[in-house]
C-alpha cells in the first residue's frame, strides 16, 4: 500500500502552551474537536496521506508540549 506513496515528509508544529496545537493536528488528521484534550506531554503524533496531484505524500507530524522541559 506504501508503494506508490511519492515521499514522506516530517513536519513539527511547535507553539507556546495552549495555543491550539494538538487540536490543529487533531482536526487536520481526524477533522475532529476534542474540548476535554488534555496538555500534551512530551509529543503528540500523527500520520496522515495526502494527494497533490494525483501523487501521494505521506505527512508524519509531530506536536510538542508547549512548556519548557528540560
Ligand atoms: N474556541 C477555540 N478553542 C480552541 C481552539 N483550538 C483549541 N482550543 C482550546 O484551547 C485549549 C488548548 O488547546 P490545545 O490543542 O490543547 O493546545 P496546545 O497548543 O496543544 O497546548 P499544549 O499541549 O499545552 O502545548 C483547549 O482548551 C482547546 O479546547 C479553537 O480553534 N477554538
Ligand atoms: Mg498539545
Amino acid at each position: 500500500m506504501d508503494d506508490d506513496v511519492l515521499t514522506t515528509l516530517k513536519i513539527l508544529i511547535i507553539g507556546e502552551s495552549g495555543v491550539g496545537k494538538s487540536s490543529l493536528l487533531l482536526r487536520f488528521t481526524d477533522d475532529t474537536f476534542d474540548p476535554e484534550l488534555a496538555a500534551t506531554i512530551g509529543v503528540d503524533f500523527k500520520v496522515k496521506t495526502i494527494s497533490v496531484d494525483g501523487n501521494k505524500a505521506k505527512l508524519a507530524i509531530w506536536v510538542n508540549a508547549g512548556w519548557e522541559q528540560n
